[in-house]
């Protein structure tokens, strides 16, 4: 249902989004909420703008008790390693036992509730690299409206790289993952790749409107959409659509974009009884869609392939590098998206790096010949070496 904005409502949401300052961003958007009338379609919308408040309320606080020298709950950490993974799950779903047998953490664990308070990371080494595991505080019914540590534990899941979804198999675990979806959902965290996309990036002034469509709309046009954007007052933006899009999706994506997170289940505590039959259903609920590991923390059994499995769902892969004048190849590895040219590797080592770019070779045992001598669109593998030769 389309939200039908009244216009000075639009206006305000241009205000909104021109205003940085926290506060002044806050009460833009109070004054934005008193002016949309409630019915059924503007409920999406303004749920979204509160639950973004409720965001900016906590940012406010958190700096607040920064300044005052005090430590609170930290919305963001920093990252380490190759990528950052969230970890997610009900309370006593064994997220700190897996920390524990894992990683290099020092953890709490306990049979009683809500024991991990804060974002605890911890390091996994797979083959010869890195991944960052961070103990989110437990996600319970209503974290998503904000209770408990709710908004904290989905920020972080909303800013990591991945998504490992923790449950408990001897205890009706698909109950405990749909409550975990359903939460994630709510806060516009999905696991499936979605099948449209829309990205809205903000221009400079005067740069004008540029719709790139790379798949289909869906009963509208590209008129419909400038004209939207243009009652929300933004008249300097790219607008990215792939795979199908509504216009009702894009307006959306105006107050708060829908993020996908590559995502591994693992159902835990496999030692003990009931939980076999627990994995056969919970895989019938999954259908496929997500890879699935059985576990049991406490004896270890199942949790040797963890990295692969992460590896595998972050869709990343390792690329070496080696100077034209040596013989041994870089130690380190540079983690990229799968799919990465041999100029997406340039632009990460310099950025200079492009223009000065001649040719690279690359070594790899699924060549032919090897090293081949190739050009900047030379689609890169896990494992490959490169040699970059500039000008
Ligand atoms: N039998 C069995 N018990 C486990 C396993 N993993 C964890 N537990 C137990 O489950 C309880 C909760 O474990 P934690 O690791 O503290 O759970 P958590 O998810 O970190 O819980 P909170 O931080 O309190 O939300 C503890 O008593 C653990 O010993 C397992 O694989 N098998
Ligand atoms: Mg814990």
């Amino acid at each position: 249902m389309p939200a039908n904005l009244p216009p000075d409502a639009r206006k305000k949401w241009a205000e909104v989004e021109a205003t940085k300052n926290p506060r002044e961003r806050l009460l833009r958007m109070q004054e934005f909420v008193s002016l949309v009338p409630k019915h059924k379609g503007t409920a999406k919308t303004l749920a979204q703008v509160k639950k973004q408040m409720a965001a900016i309320r906590k940012e406010i606080e958190e700096k607040k008790r920064k300044k005052a020298g005090k430590t609170g709950p930290k919305f963001f950490l920093e990252k380490e390693g190759a990528a950052q993974v969230a970890l997610i799950g009900l309370t006593k779903s064994g997220k700190s036992s897996l920390l524990a047998a894992v990683t290099n953490a020092k953890v709490e664990i306990s049979p009683d509730p809500y024991t991990t308070r804060n974002p605890t990371p911890g390091i996994l080494t797979y083959e010869d690299i890195q991944f960052q595991i961070v103990e989110a505080p437990a996600l319970m019914e209503g974290s998503a409206d904000g209770r408990a540590w709710g908004p904290q534990t989905l920020a972080l899941a909303r800013n990591a790289d991945g998504l490992i979804l923790i449950v408990d198999a001897s205890q009706d675990p698909v109950k405990q993952l749909s409550l975990i979806l359903s939460e994630m959902g709510k806060a516009k965290i999905i696991v499936n790749k979605p099948k449209g996309r829309v990205e809205i990036e903000r221009k400079f002034m005067g740069a004008g409107m540029r719709v790139i469509l790379i798949g289909r709309l869906v009963n509208c046009t590209i008129r419909d959409i400038e004209e939207l954007l243009r009652s929300y007052r933004i008249t300097d933006a790219v607008v990215k659509i792939s795979g199908e899009a509504t216009l009702d999706e894009i307006e959306d994506s105006i107050f708060q974009s829908t993020v996908y997170k590559p995502t591994m289940i693992l159902a835990n505590k496999t030692d003990l009884k009931g939980s076999d039959e627990n994995l056969d259903q919970l895989q019938t609920y999954v259908g496929g869609k997500l890879p699935i590991n059985a576990v049991s923390c406490q004896s270890g059994e199942g949790l040797g392939t963890l990295g692969k499995t992460l590896f595998k769902v972050l869709d990343i892969m390792r690329v070496y590098t080696k100077e034209p004048n040596q013989r041994e190849h870089s130690r380190k590895p540079f983690v990229l998206k799968k799919g990465t040219t041999v100029e997406g590797l340039a632009k990460d080592i310099h950025s200079d790096f492009r223009r000065k770019f001649h040719f690279a070779k690359v070594w790899s045992r699924r060549l032919t010949f090897s090293p081949q001598k190739v050009g900047s669109t030379f689609i890169l593998a896990d494992g490959d070496i490169v040699e970059i030769h500039t000008r």
